[in-house]
């Protein structure tokens, strides 16, 4: 089975002068073959878009279809299943919702193609570039913004500016290779970065040669689904599941060097943290 990636510049998926989208063509199996060979028995209980969808699932799941392979039409899909091609399109429509199928338009509905997860330590202070280079994996950044702004109020309190004090703000669609994994949306105090277009590919190695890297930082991660513009960005569906995550991030001083706000791709990324006992447990 071979996928074709296209790398595409006449669609204005990012922002002028950086358009591109990543278009996928699978000329994978069609799982007719499946669909005719196999009995499709409808698991039990609810509604019958789910149960065809926890059938597809399961399909995925035992590798019985694999990504890259194309679904049949909606119509084969229905009369092979004897359902109704509403109910077909529903459970088509909440599993590309999931991610696990994609639909091109005017070439069908696929599986999609599986994605490897990025694991990534919550006990150590590494930025974007170190975490991927450790994993050797390539990394790039197409941005989204870099300028010197009126701080917005929480950017005022959590940057500690003063009264007439701008903020540097640096905003940019982070990938590996070709695949977009997070937005990430940098706010610095003007003093520290007053000149956010001089940051080359990796903002803590400019922090670094400035001296102002940070030593400590706080971060926040919550669960979110995304919106249509970071979908669009992220290249998922709008609604898919994402991570929220906030670093406030400080000098050896205790000073706020940094405020981030990031969406990372749920379907990529894993934050694991190491727990140890507590004293007063071991007591
Ligand atoms: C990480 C940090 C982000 C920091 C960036 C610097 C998280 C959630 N975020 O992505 O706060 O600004 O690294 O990366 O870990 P860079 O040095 O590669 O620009």
């Amino acid at each position: 089975m071979v996928f074709y990636w296209y790398y595409r510049t006449d669609v204005g998926r990012y922002p002028p002068g950086r358009t591109a989208q990543w278009f996928w063509s699978g000329t994978g199996n069609l799982t007719s073959d499946l669909f005719s060979a196999e009995a499709i028995i409808l698991p039990q209980g609810g509604p019958l878009y789910l149960q065809l969808k926890r059938w597809i699932e399961d399909a995925v799941a035992r590798g019985a279809i694999r990504p890259g392979d194309a679904l049949p039409s909606e119509r084969d899909l229905a009369a092979r299943v004897e359902v109704s091609r509403v109910t077909v399109r529903k459970a088509v429509q909440h599993l590309v919702r999931d991610g696990l199928l994609i639909q091109r338009h005017g070439s069908g509905t696929f599986v999609a193609p599986q994605q490897s997860r990025v694991e990534q330590s919550l006990s150590q202070l590494t930025s974007f570039t170190e975490d991927m280079a450790r994993r050797g994996m390539a990394v790039r950044a197409i941005w989204l913004d870099r300028g010197l702004y009126d701080p917005s109020p929480d950017e005022t309190v959590i940057l500690g500016l003063s009264p007439g004090d701008r903020v540097a703000r640096v905003a940019r669609l982070r990938l590996s290779g070709d695949m977009p994994l997070a937005i990430e949306r940098a706010a610095l105090s003007a003093e520290t970065l007053p000149d956010p277009a001089s940051v080359g590919s990796s903002l803590y190695l400019h922090l670094d040669k400035s001296g102002n890297r940070p030593v400590r930082a706080i971060q926040r991660i919550r669960a979110a689904n995304l919106e249509e513009d970071d979908a669009r960005l992220l290249e998922i569906p709008v609604g898919a599941a994402a991570l929220h995550i906030e670093r406030i991030a400080y000098l050896p001083s205790g000073k706020v060097v940094e405020l981030t706000r990031s969406v990372y791709r749920g379907d990529t990324y894993d934050f694991v943290a190491e727990l140890r006992v507590g004293d007063a447990a071991r007591k």
